[in-house]
């Protein structure tokens, strides 16, 4: 097919030198422009994820994950693991959901606490459920008690919950995390007593290609193949 097109074209170029040749021409140079853009484009595309693994110690307030962000950057995270979020009197032992993994019993001192100080209140823990910040709201106040959670610092050695002006949201075992601004990521298990607290979560950290270099790609891909259908199959 192509042998056929060179010979036509050949055959157009030796009769005159007409806009057709031309415009076979800049069809064939639009085509390499493109394939070139799709192939920069999906290196681009391979080269801008990466991925960190971090250990989020659920003893610890909060930890760093060693990244710096830039706004609007957007990271997907998934994470394994259980700990212990009441060693001395529970055990409270969830996973990066916060979903309860193994509950306290009656007669254990965290029963009262986390059947009547955290939501909903009345509630005792039960395995498979979750109980949420009520009195001593944590890092997050509307993420489960042991979920994974995670802020942003404008110091890369906050010493306190004030360096987090924007709190902690949501990760869980499986999220995204978009910065709102430049600064420190941090993950942490939440939980408002984490000296008591045993265990960590394996969290794995990948940056997501920026949404024009996603749009850029599948463009370019996308006319690419639609050139290359038409005028050089
Ligand atoms: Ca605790």
């Amino acid at each position: 097919m192509r042998r056929r097109l060179r010979q036509t074209n050949h055959f157009l170029t030796s009769v005159s030198p007409s806009p057709i040749s031309q415009l076979v021409s800049t069809y064939r140079k639009k085509s390499t422009i493109l394939r070139g853009a799709f192939i920069a484009s999906l290196l681009l595309l391979t080269t801008s994820a990466h991925a960190a693994f971090v250990n989020v110690d659920s003893s610890q307030t909060f930890n760093s994950t060693g990244i710096q962000v830039i706004a609007g950057q957007v990271y997907f995270v998934t994470a394994t693991g259980s700990v212990n979020l009441a060693t001395g009197d529970g055990p409270y032992i969830t996973d990066p959901d916060g979903t309860i993994l193994v509950a306290p019993n009656s007669s254990a001192g965290s029963y009262f606490f986390f059947t009547s100080m955290t939501s909903p209140g009345g509630t005792p823990p039960a395995v498979g459920d979750r109980k949420y910040p009520l009195l001593y709201p944590g890092q997050s106040a509307t993420a489960a008690l042991g979920a994974l959670v995670a802020g942003l610092s404008a110091i890369a050695n906050p010493t306190g919950l004030s360096d987090f002006p924007s709190g902690f949201e949501l990760i869980g075992s499986s999220g995204f995390f978009i910065a709102p601004s430049g600064g420190y990521l941090f993950f942490a298990v939440n939980d408002n007593a984490p000296g008591d607290n045993l265990g960590t979560y394996s969290a794995e950290i990948t940056l997501t290609p920026e949404p024009g270099t996603l749009s850029l790609t599948v463009s370019a891909f996308a006319a690419w193949l639609c050139v290359r259908r038409r005028y050089l199959s």
